[in-house]
């Protein structure tokens, strides 16, 4: 046999790789049923479009040419969810496979090429009331691991802590301030809980503070233990000439926005708020496994070839 066959073998049957998926398999029946609860509808993903995010961060293109058209592999659902909204849906969900092809020399630990985004947004919603949700899911999700898969967290040597709502709030300037550049990572190292992180500056579709110009009103979730970054998401940016400004401010070619700009100038992008989550950064703090390819069955990773 040869020996990345075996190695394909011992990777997919191992049984750390078990008690990961077991515990997989409960998280992702949760946080349905959490989002199906809440009145949240739950939309099945786009895999292939015309446009889909620009991210903050560069990445290698993934397109693929149909026909006379380029179609982008989803990097998340941002502009979906907002145009699913227009309509009479209020709370949309969806376990959403986005594709980004990190350039490996630039790649963190906690990315991989292709992953599940939970991806939900919230038709008037605010700030406020995604992180009421997400410190509600956590804790729940920590409490039933704890108890309906206490087995498979024993065997990893993972002791989940008792989280606590509200989840402390820091501000990016500040802790730039008081730790320098590298303040995410010396954060999540430090903190026991949970945290949120406000006001970055990134795509425009997250809103920017009117009353402060330069503030924005989005958040990241940081896992503390040094698990890092695991969720993203803001208020968005809806009104049309704002829009426009902040493309304009980020050199952005507008031409694949077409429609989406269309709408946002008949004022047919509705206020919402947001966020998407991965899987897999998710499992990587549940579980207590730091390698982010031993979290999942096929990895797509920036710092592996891929063998399956
Ligand atoms: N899904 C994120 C959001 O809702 C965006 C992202 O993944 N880049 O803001």
């Amino acid at each position: 046999m040869k020996q990345v066959t075996k190695q394909l073998m011992e990777h997919t049957s191992s049984k750390p790789m078990l008690a990961v998926l077991k515990i997989q398999s409960l998280v992702l029946y949760e946080i349905q049923t959490f989002f199906r609860e809440r009145d949240f509808i739950e939309l099945p993903p786009v895999i292939t479009a015309p446009l889909t995010d620009p991210l903050a961060h560069g990445v290698h293109p993934a397109s693929i040419e149909y026909e006379a058209q380029y179609l982008h592999l989803t990097k998340s659902m941002i502009f979906h969810k907002q145009i699913a909204l227009l309509g009479d849906l209020d709370k949309i969900v969806i376990i959403s496979p986005n594709v980004r092809l990190e350039k490996s020399s630039e790649a963190k630990s906690r990315h991989l090429l292709e992953f599940q985004q939970i991806d939900f947004e919230i038709k008037g919603g605010k700030k406020e009331d995604v992180y009421t949700l997400m410190e509600d899911l956590l804790i729940r999700i920590t409490e039933v691991c704890k108890t309906k898969c206490a087995h498979e967290l024993t065997f990893l040597g993972r002791t989940l802590p008792t989280l606590k709502m509200p989840f402390p709030r820091l501000s990016t300037d500040e802790m730039k301030q008081k730790y320098g550049d590298d303040f995410e990572a010396i954060l999540s190292k430090t903190m026991t809980t949970p945290f949120w992180l406000e006001s970055f500056y990134r795509e425009f579709y997250d809103k920017e503070d009117p009353t402060t110009p330069g503030c924005f009103i989005n958040y990241d979730l940081i896992y503390p233990e040094g698990f890092e970054e695991g969720l993203s998401g803001g208020e968005r940016e809806n009104d049309y000439e704002t829009i426009i400004r902040k493309m304009d401010e980020r050199h952005m070619d507008k031409s694949a926005y077409e429609i989406y700009l269309d709408l946002a100038k008949e004022k047919l992008i509705p206020q919402t708020a947001g966020a998407g989550f991965g899987l897999q950064r998710l499992l990587r703090y549940l579980t207590g496994i730091r390698t982010m390819e031993q979290v999942v069955l096929f990895p797509r990773s920036p710092r592996e070839p891929i063998i399956f």
